[in-house]
Protein backbone atom coordinates (compact mmCIF):
# COMPACT_ATOMS: atom_id res chain seq x y z
CA UNK A 1 0.00 0.00 0.00
CA UNK A 2 1.46 3.57 -0.74
CA UNK A 3 3.14 5.54 2.06
CA UNK A 4 1.13 7.84 3.71
CA UNK A 5 3.75 10.70 2.95
CA UNK A 6 3.10 12.50 0.22
CA UNK A 7 4.57 15.14 -1.97
CA UNK A 8 2.66 16.59 -4.20
CA UNK A 9 3.83 16.47 -7.94
CA UNK A 10 3.79 20.17 -9.67
CA UNK A 11 4.35 21.30 -13.17
CA UNK A 12 8.68 21.08 -12.80
CA UNK A 13 8.86 17.56 -10.96
CA UNK A 14 5.93 15.75 -12.86
CA UNK A 15 8.55 16.36 -15.60
CA UNK A 16 11.54 14.63 -13.43
CA UNK A 17 8.88 12.18 -12.36
CA UNK A 18 8.55 11.20 -16.17
CA UNK A 19 12.24 11.56 -17.45
CA UNK A 20 13.14 8.60 -14.44
CA UNK A 21 9.85 6.05 -15.16
CA UNK A 22 10.84 4.09 -18.32
CA UNK A 23 7.27 2.89 -18.58
CA UNK A 24 6.40 6.57 -19.46
CA UNK A 25 9.69 7.56 -21.51
CA UNK A 26 8.73 4.32 -23.61
CA UNK A 27 5.55 5.83 -24.70
CA UNK A 28 7.05 9.47 -25.20
CA UNK A 29 10.04 7.81 -27.34
CA UNK A 30 12.19 10.19 -27.94
CA UNK A 31 14.31 10.53 -25.00
CA UNK A 32 16.28 13.88 -25.56
CA UNK A 33 13.32 16.01 -26.35
CA UNK A 34 12.41 18.33 -23.83
CA UNK A 35 9.08 18.16 -21.88
CA UNK A 36 6.41 20.22 -21.23
CA UNK A 37 4.12 19.74 -18.45
CA UNK A 38 0.47 21.05 -17.95
CA UNK A 39 -2.04 20.64 -14.74
CA UNK A 40 -5.65 19.91 -15.92
CA UNK A 41 -8.08 20.90 -13.33
CA UNK A 42 -10.90 19.24 -14.54
CA UNK A 43 -11.09 16.38 -11.90
CA UNK A 44 -12.44 16.95 -7.87
CA UNK A 45 -10.09 14.15 -6.35
CA UNK A 46 -6.52 13.76 -7.82
CA UNK A 47 -3.61 16.14 -9.16
CA UNK A 48 -3.49 15.52 -13.28
CA UNK A 49 -0.94 16.50 -15.54
CA UNK A 50 -0.17 16.39 -19.17
CA UNK A 51 3.35 15.84 -20.10
CA UNK A 52 3.95 16.50 -24.03
CA UNK A 53 7.23 16.10 -25.65
CA UNK A 54 6.18 17.96 -28.84
CA UNK A 55 5.07 14.71 -30.60
CA UNK A 56 3.33 12.39 -27.70
CA UNK A 57 2.01 13.45 -24.68
CA UNK A 58 1.04 10.97 -20.78
CA UNK A 59 -0.65 11.47 -18.10
CA UNK A 60 0.30 11.44 -14.37
CA UNK A 61 -2.35 11.25 -12.28
CA UNK A 62 -1.30 11.49 -8.60
CA UNK A 63 -3.89 10.48 -5.24
CA UNK A 64 -3.33 12.58 -2.33
CA UNK A 65 -4.83 11.89 0.95
CA UNK A 66 -7.60 14.40 0.36
CA UNK A 67 -9.54 15.29 -2.89
CA UNK A 68 -7.67 18.50 -4.23
CA UNK A 69 -10.63 20.34 -5.17
CA UNK A 70 -12.35 19.97 -0.89
CA UNK A 71 -9.32 19.66 0.81
CA UNK A 72 -11.30 18.99 4.27
CA UNK A 73 -12.23 15.69 2.36
CA UNK A 74 -9.39 12.97 3.42
CA UNK A 75 -9.91 10.21 1.65
CA UNK A 76 -7.33 6.96 1.12
CA UNK A 77 -4.47 6.65 -0.66
CA UNK A 78 -5.28 3.47 -1.40
CA UNK A 79 -7.92 4.42 -3.71
CA UNK A 80 -5.39 4.55 -6.44
CA UNK A 81 -4.70 0.43 -5.80
CA UNK A 82 -8.20 0.07 -6.63
CA UNK A 83 -8.65 2.14 -9.39
CA UNK A 84 -5.21 0.06 -10.90
CA UNK A 85 -6.99 -3.00 -10.22
CA UNK A 86 -10.53 -2.20 -11.59
CA UNK A 87 -8.95 -0.59 -14.74
CA UNK A 88 -7.09 -3.52 -14.94
CA UNK A 89 -10.18 -5.95 -14.65
CA UNK A 90 -12.21 -3.73 -17.44
CA UNK A 91 -9.78 -3.96 -19.69
CA UNK A 92 -10.07 -7.66 -19.78
CA UNK A 93 -13.96 -7.67 -19.97
CA UNK A 94 -14.24 -4.44 -21.90
CA UNK A 95 -11.24 -3.58 -23.65
CA UNK A 96 -12.14 -1.01 -26.17
CA UNK A 97 -13.79 1.49 -23.66
CA UNK A 98 -11.19 1.51 -20.75
CA UNK A 99 -8.41 4.54 -20.45
CA UNK A 100 -5.18 2.68 -20.88
CA UNK A 101 -2.39 2.64 -18.07
CA UNK A 102 1.08 2.32 -18.79
CA UNK A 103 2.23 2.40 -15.28
CA UNK A 104 0.87 2.01 -11.53
CA UNK A 105 3.73 3.58 -8.59
CA UNK A 106 2.01 1.77 -5.64
CA UNK A 107 4.63 3.03 -3.64
CA UNK A 108 3.51 7.25 -4.77
CA UNK A 109 0.05 6.41 -5.65
CA UNK A 110 0.75 7.40 -9.70
CA UNK A 111 -0.84 6.26 -12.60
CA UNK A 112 1.18 7.70 -15.85
CA UNK A 113 -1.85 6.66 -18.02
CA UNK A 114 -3.11 7.24 -22.11
CA UNK A 115 -3.57 10.43 -22.74
CA UNK A 116 -6.92 11.45 -24.26
CA UNK A 117 -6.12 13.89 -26.10
CA UNK A 118 -7.95 12.96 -29.43
CA UNK A 119 -11.37 12.87 -27.05
CA UNK A 120 -12.89 15.79 -24.82
CA UNK A 121 -14.88 14.74 -21.25
CA UNK A 122 -18.19 14.18 -22.52
CA UNK A 123 -19.80 16.63 -19.99
CA UNK A 124 -18.18 18.94 -21.88
CA UNK A 125 -19.46 17.64 -25.28
CA UNK A 126 -23.25 17.72 -24.35
CA UNK A 127 -22.71 21.25 -22.93
CA UNK A 128 -21.88 22.17 -26.76
CA UNK A 129 -24.62 20.00 -28.01
CA UNK A 130 -22.17 17.74 -29.76
CA UNK A 131 -23.71 14.30 -30.24
CA UNK A 132 -21.65 11.03 -29.74
CA UNK A 133 -23.49 8.51 -32.30
CA UNK A 134 -21.81 5.74 -30.16
CA UNK A 135 -21.22 6.64 -27.00
CA UNK A 136 -24.58 5.41 -25.39
CA UNK A 137 -23.90 1.50 -26.65
CA UNK A 138 -20.63 1.89 -25.62
CA UNK A 139 -21.32 2.62 -22.12
CA UNK A 140 -24.25 -0.17 -22.18
CA UNK A 141 -22.16 -2.75 -23.27
CA UNK A 142 -19.45 -1.34 -20.94
CA UNK A 143 -21.54 -1.70 -17.93
CA UNK A 144 -23.14 -4.93 -19.15
CA UNK A 145 -19.25 -6.74 -19.32
CA UNK A 146 -17.90 -5.45 -15.99
CA UNK A 147 -20.41 -5.96 -14.42
CA UNK A 148 -21.72 -8.94 -15.52
CA UNK A 149 -18.72 -10.90 -14.85
CA UNK A 150 -18.79 -9.76 -10.98
CA UNK A 151 -21.61 -11.03 -10.44
CA UNK A 152 -22.85 -13.86 -8.74
CA UNK A 153 -24.84 -14.66 -11.98
CA UNK A 154 -20.82 -15.33 -13.38
CA UNK A 155 -18.36 -15.98 -10.31
CA UNK A 156 -18.39 -19.01 -8.22
CA UNK A 157 -19.53 -18.19 -4.41
CA UNK A 158 -16.63 -17.98 -3.17
CA UNK A 159 -14.37 -16.13 -5.64
CA UNK A 160 -16.74 -13.43 -5.60
CA UNK A 161 -16.28 -13.10 -1.81
CA UNK A 162 -12.54 -13.38 -1.86
CA UNK A 163 -12.38 -10.46 -4.55
CA UNK A 164 -14.66 -8.42 -2.69
CA UNK A 165 -12.29 -8.14 0.25
CA UNK A 166 -9.91 -6.51 -2.23
CA UNK A 167 -12.37 -3.70 -2.64
CA UNK A 168 -14.04 -3.14 0.77
CA UNK A 169 -12.78 0.82 -0.29
CA UNK A 170 -14.65 2.17 2.75
CA UNK A 171 -13.95 5.82 2.93
CA UNK A 172 -14.47 6.16 -0.54
CA UNK A 173 -18.65 4.75 -0.38
CA UNK A 174 -18.79 6.86 3.07
CA UNK A 175 -17.91 10.02 0.89
CA UNK A 176 -20.59 8.97 -1.69
CA UNK A 177 -23.22 8.01 1.21
CA UNK A 178 -22.75 11.11 2.63
CA UNK A 179 -22.55 13.23 -0.84
CA UNK A 180 -25.64 11.22 -2.80
CA UNK A 181 -27.58 9.71 -0.45
CA UNK A 182 -27.51 12.28 2.74
CA UNK A 183 -26.96 15.34 2.55
CA UNK A 184 -28.87 16.81 -0.04
CA UNK A 185 -32.05 15.76 2.22
CA UNK A 186 -31.20 17.26 5.00
CA UNK A 187 -30.29 21.13 5.59
CA UNK A 188 -26.72 20.99 5.46
CA UNK A 189 -23.51 23.26 5.14
CA UNK A 190 -22.13 21.64 1.89
CA UNK A 191 -25.26 21.71 -0.36
CA UNK A 192 -25.74 24.58 -3.01
CA UNK A 193 -28.76 25.65 -5.25
CA UNK A 194 -30.21 28.77 -6.88
CA UNK A 195 -31.40 31.06 -4.28
CA UNK A 196 -34.65 31.52 -6.02
CA UNK A 197 -34.81 27.71 -5.35
CA UNK A 198 -35.18 27.95 -1.47
CA UNK A 199 -38.70 27.30 -0.85
CA UNK A 200 -38.15 23.84 -3.74
CA UNK A 201 -35.67 22.37 -1.67
CA UNK A 202 -37.40 23.29 2.00
CA UNK A 203 -40.75 21.53 0.46
CA UNK A 204 -38.10 18.59 -0.68
CA UNK A 205 -36.76 18.56 3.11
CA UNK A 206 -40.50 18.21 4.07
CA UNK A 207 -41.44 15.76 1.76
CA UNK A 208 -41.07 13.03 3.74
CA UNK A 209 -42.40 10.31 1.42
CA UNK A 210 -39.60 11.04 -1.08
CA UNK A 211 -37.40 11.57 1.51
CA UNK A 212 -37.83 7.81 3.07
CA UNK A 213 -37.78 6.42 -0.43
CA UNK A 214 -33.96 7.84 -1.00
CA UNK A 215 -32.92 6.34 1.87
CA UNK A 216 -34.36 2.86 1.46
CA UNK A 217 -32.38 3.20 -1.83
CA UNK A 218 -29.06 4.19 0.88
CA UNK A 219 -29.34 1.35 2.94
CA UNK A 220 -29.58 -1.06 -0.56
CA UNK A 221 -26.56 0.63 -2.02
CA UNK A 222 -24.81 0.48 1.20
CA UNK A 223 -26.22 -3.33 1.46
CA UNK A 224 -26.49 -4.94 -2.00
CA UNK A 225 -23.20 -6.09 -3.08
CA UNK A 226 -24.35 -7.36 -6.66
CA UNK A 227 -21.27 -6.66 -8.51
CA UNK A 228 -18.25 -4.74 -8.79
CA UNK A 229 -19.29 -1.19 -9.81
CA UNK A 230 -17.57 1.84 -10.82
CA UNK A 231 -19.58 4.29 -8.52
CA UNK A 232 -18.91 7.38 -10.25
CA UNK A 233 -19.73 6.77 -13.53
CA UNK A 234 -21.09 10.19 -14.64
CA UNK A 235 -20.35 12.13 -18.10
CA UNK A 236 -16.98 13.62 -16.29
CA UNK A 237 -15.41 9.85 -16.20
CA UNK A 238 -16.30 9.61 -19.93
CA UNK A 239 -13.97 11.06 -22.61
CA UNK A 240 -15.59 10.56 -26.33
CA UNK A 241 -15.36 11.17 -29.98
CA UNK A 242 -16.99 10.70 -32.66
CA UNK A 243 -15.79 7.16 -32.31
CA UNK A 244 -14.93 6.09 -29.34
CA UNK A 245 -15.57 6.12 -25.98
CA UNK A 246 -13.60 5.23 -23.12
CA UNK A 247 -14.00 5.63 -18.74
CA UNK A 248 -11.75 6.85 -16.55
CA UNK A 249 -11.40 7.31 -12.56
CA UNK A 250 -12.89 4.07 -11.22
CA UNK A 251 -11.40 4.88 -7.44
CA UNK A 252 -15.01 4.86 -5.60
CA UNK A 253 -15.29 1.08 -7.04
CA UNK A 254 -16.75 -1.28 -4.38
CA UNK A 255 -19.18 -4.62 -4.97
CA UNK A 256 -22.39 -2.19 -5.07
CA UNK A 257 -26.27 -2.44 -6.89
CA UNK A 258 -25.44 -3.01 -11.03
CA UNK A 259 -28.29 -0.05 -11.25
CA UNK A 260 -26.24 2.55 -9.88
CA UNK A 261 -23.58 2.67 -12.73
CA UNK A 262 -26.33 2.80 -15.63
CA UNK A 263 -28.37 5.39 -13.39
CA UNK A 264 -25.21 7.44 -13.48
CA UNK A 265 -25.06 7.54 -17.11
CA UNK A 266 -28.51 8.20 -17.50
CA UNK A 267 -28.73 10.49 -14.27
CA UNK A 268 -26.21 12.67 -16.75
CA UNK A 269 -27.87 12.85 -19.30
CA UNK A 270 -30.85 14.04 -18.26
CA UNK A 271 -28.80 16.85 -15.85
CA UNK A 272 -27.83 17.46 -19.51
CA UNK A 273 -31.41 17.62 -20.36
CA UNK A 274 -32.41 19.78 -17.72
CA UNK A 275 -29.43 22.28 -18.89
CA UNK A 276 -30.28 23.12 -22.45
CA UNK A 277 -32.92 25.14 -20.81
CA UNK A 278 -30.18 27.27 -21.50
CA UNK A 279 -27.51 25.66 -23.67
CA UNK A 280 -29.67 25.87 -26.74
CA UNK A 281 -30.01 28.68 -28.63
CA UNK A 282 -33.85 28.53 -30.06
CA UNK A 283 -36.43 26.35 -28.91
CA UNK A 284 -36.40 24.15 -32.01
CA UNK A 285 -32.76 23.51 -31.08
CA UNK A 286 -33.44 22.31 -27.65
CA UNK A 287 -36.18 19.93 -28.54
CA UNK A 288 -33.75 18.15 -31.06
CA UNK A 289 -30.93 17.94 -28.70
CA UNK A 290 -33.10 16.40 -25.82
CA UNK A 291 -34.80 14.18 -28.17
CA UNK A 292 -31.17 13.12 -29.20
CA UNK A 293 -30.29 12.71 -25.38
CA UNK A 294 -33.68 10.66 -24.67
CA UNK A 295 -32.79 8.41 -27.69
CA UNK A 296 -29.28 7.68 -26.17
CA UNK A 297 -30.82 6.82 -22.55
CA UNK A 298 -32.46 4.65 -24.37
CA UNK A 299 -29.22 2.99 -26.77
CA UNK A 300 -27.79 2.57 -23.08
CA UNK A 301 -30.20 0.79 -21.39
CA UNK A 302 -31.59 -1.35 -24.39
CA UNK A 303 -27.22 -2.39 -25.28
CA UNK A 304 -27.00 -2.92 -21.56
CA UNK A 305 -30.03 -5.51 -21.30
CA UNK A 306 -29.30 -7.34 -24.98
CA UNK A 307 -25.89 -7.80 -23.81
CA UNK A 308 -26.60 -8.56 -19.99
CA UNK A 309 -28.89 -11.29 -21.53
CA UNK A 310 -26.70 -12.83 -23.83
CA UNK A 311 -23.60 -13.05 -21.30
CA UNK A 312 -25.99 -14.81 -19.03
CA UNK A 313 -27.32 -17.09 -21.75
CA UNK A 314 -23.66 -17.93 -22.91
CA UNK A 315 -22.21 -17.78 -19.58
CA UNK A 316 -24.32 -17.62 -16.54
CA UNK A 317 -24.06 -20.46 -13.70
CA UNK A 318 -27.07 -21.79 -14.83
CA UNK A 319 -27.56 -24.31 -12.22
CA UNK A 320 -27.60 -21.83 -9.43
CA UNK A 321 -30.09 -19.73 -11.05
CA UNK A 322 -32.97 -22.47 -12.35
CA UNK A 323 -36.15 -19.94 -12.87
CA UNK A 324 -36.88 -18.00 -16.20
CA UNK A 325 -39.42 -16.16 -13.87
CA UNK A 326 -35.98 -15.11 -11.74
CA UNK A 327 -34.42 -13.80 -14.67
CA UNK A 328 -37.31 -11.38 -16.31
CA UNK A 329 -38.08 -10.53 -12.34
CA UNK A 330 -34.20 -9.55 -12.26
CA UNK A 331 -33.99 -7.66 -15.62
CA UNK A 332 -37.10 -5.41 -14.37
CA UNK A 333 -35.44 -4.83 -11.14
CA UNK A 334 -32.03 -3.78 -12.44
CA UNK A 335 -33.97 -1.16 -14.59
CA UNK A 336 -35.95 -0.05 -11.26
CA UNK A 337 -32.71 0.39 -9.48
CA UNK A 338 -31.00 2.32 -12.64
CA UNK A 339 -34.30 4.94 -12.27
CA UNK A 340 -33.75 5.08 -8.46
CA UNK A 341 -29.76 5.66 -8.04
CA UNK A 342 -30.17 7.52 -11.52
CA UNK A 343 -32.81 10.14 -9.38
CA UNK A 344 -29.75 10.28 -6.56
CA UNK A 345 -27.47 10.69 -8.59
CA UNK A 346 -29.22 14.22 -9.99
CA UNK A 347 -30.34 15.18 -6.57
CA UNK A 348 -26.99 15.16 -5.67
CA UNK A 349 -26.15 17.36 -9.09
CA UNK A 350 -28.94 19.69 -8.50
CA UNK A 351 -28.85 20.60 -4.84
CA UNK A 352 -25.57 19.33 -3.24
CA UNK A 353 -21.64 19.84 -3.08
CA UNK A 354 -20.37 18.24 -6.32
CA UNK A 355 -23.01 20.05 -8.80
CA UNK A 356 -22.31 20.20 -12.22
CA UNK A 357 -21.57 22.53 -15.06
CA UNK A 358 -24.46 21.55 -17.24
CA UNK A 359 -26.57 23.62 -15.11
CA UNK A 360 -24.37 25.39 -12.64
CA UNK A 361 -22.22 27.29 -15.68
CA UNK A 362 -25.60 28.53 -16.93
CA UNK A 363 -25.08 32.44 -16.71
CA UNK A 364 -28.34 33.33 -15.64
CA UNK A 365 -29.85 32.92 -12.62
CA UNK A 366 -33.84 32.44 -13.72
CA UNK A 367 -33.04 30.24 -16.14
CA UNK A 368 -30.46 28.38 -13.89
CA UNK A 369 -33.37 28.05 -11.27
CA UNK A 370 -35.91 26.34 -14.03
CA UNK A 371 -33.05 23.86 -15.13
CA UNK A 372 -32.58 22.67 -11.56
CA UNK A 373 -36.20 22.59 -10.73
CA UNK A 374 -36.84 20.63 -13.92
CA UNK A 375 -33.76 18.18 -12.83
CA UNK A 376 -35.52 18.25 -9.81
CA UNK A 377 -38.74 17.29 -10.96
CA UNK A 378 -36.73 14.16 -12.99
CA UNK A 379 -35.39 12.82 -10.12
CA UNK A 380 -38.76 13.09 -8.53
CA UNK A 381 -40.60 11.27 -11.32
CA UNK A 382 -37.82 8.31 -11.10
CA UNK A 383 -37.72 7.73 -8.05
CA UNK A 384 -41.24 7.69 -6.46
CA UNK A 385 -42.48 5.79 -9.96
CA UNK A 386 -39.83 3.23 -9.88
CA UNK A 387 -41.82 0.38 -8.19
CA UNK A 388 -43.88 -0.05 -11.20
CA UNK A 389 -41.01 0.59 -13.86
CA UNK A 390 -41.27 -2.06 -16.64
CA UNK A 391 -40.26 -0.59 -19.69
CA UNK A 392 -36.81 2.48 -20.56
CA UNK A 393 -39.60 4.48 -22.84
CA UNK A 394 -41.70 4.75 -19.31
CA UNK A 395 -38.72 6.56 -17.65
CA UNK A 396 -38.09 8.77 -20.59
CA UNK A 397 -41.36 9.59 -21.08
CA UNK A 398 -41.59 10.56 -17.53
CA UNK A 399 -38.11 12.45 -18.55
CA UNK A 400 -40.31 14.81 -20.87
CA UNK A 401 -43.15 15.60 -18.74
CA UNK A 402 -41.19 17.15 -15.87
CA UNK A 403 -41.59 20.83 -16.02
CA UNK A 404 -40.00 23.63 -14.15
CA UNK A 405 -43.05 24.14 -11.62
CA UNK A 406 -41.87 23.53 -8.35
CA UNK A 407 -41.79 20.89 -5.74
CA UNK A 408 -44.72 19.58 -3.73
C1 LIG B 1 -15.20 15.14 -2.50
S1 LIG B 1 -15.33 14.37 -4.00
C2 LIG B 1 -16.76 14.99 -4.77
C3 LIG B 1 -17.24 14.14 -5.88
O1 LIG B 1 -16.26 14.04 -6.91
C4 LIG B 1 -16.17 12.70 -7.38
O2 LIG B 1 -16.18 12.68 -8.77
C5 LIG B 1 -17.34 11.96 -6.76
O3 LIG B 1 -18.48 11.99 -7.59
C6 LIG B 1 -17.57 12.71 -5.49
O4 LIG B 1 -18.88 12.61 -5.01
MG1 LIG C 1 -13.44 11.26 -10.75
Amino acid sequence: MASQEVIPLNEQTVIDYVRSTPAAMAVLGDSDAPLTAKAILEGNVNLLFRVSNGARSVLVKQALPYAWRYPDFKVPLDRARIEYELLTLEARYAPDYVVRVYYYDEARAIHVIEDLNQHVVMRQGLIARNRYPHASRHIGFFAAHTLFHTSDLYLPSGEKKAMAERFTNAVMRKVQEDLVFTQPYIPHPNNRWTPENAPVVQAMYADDEFRSEMFFLKERYMTHAQALIHNDLHTGSIMVNETETKTIDPEFAFFGPIGHDLGSYLANLALNYAGQEHWSPTEAERKAYRAWLLASMREAWQTFEQEWLALWEEKGLHDEWPSQRFKARYMEKLLQDTAGFGAAEIMRRAVGLARVADIDRIPDEKTRAAAERIALNIARAWLMRRHTLSSIDELLDWTQQADDRGWG
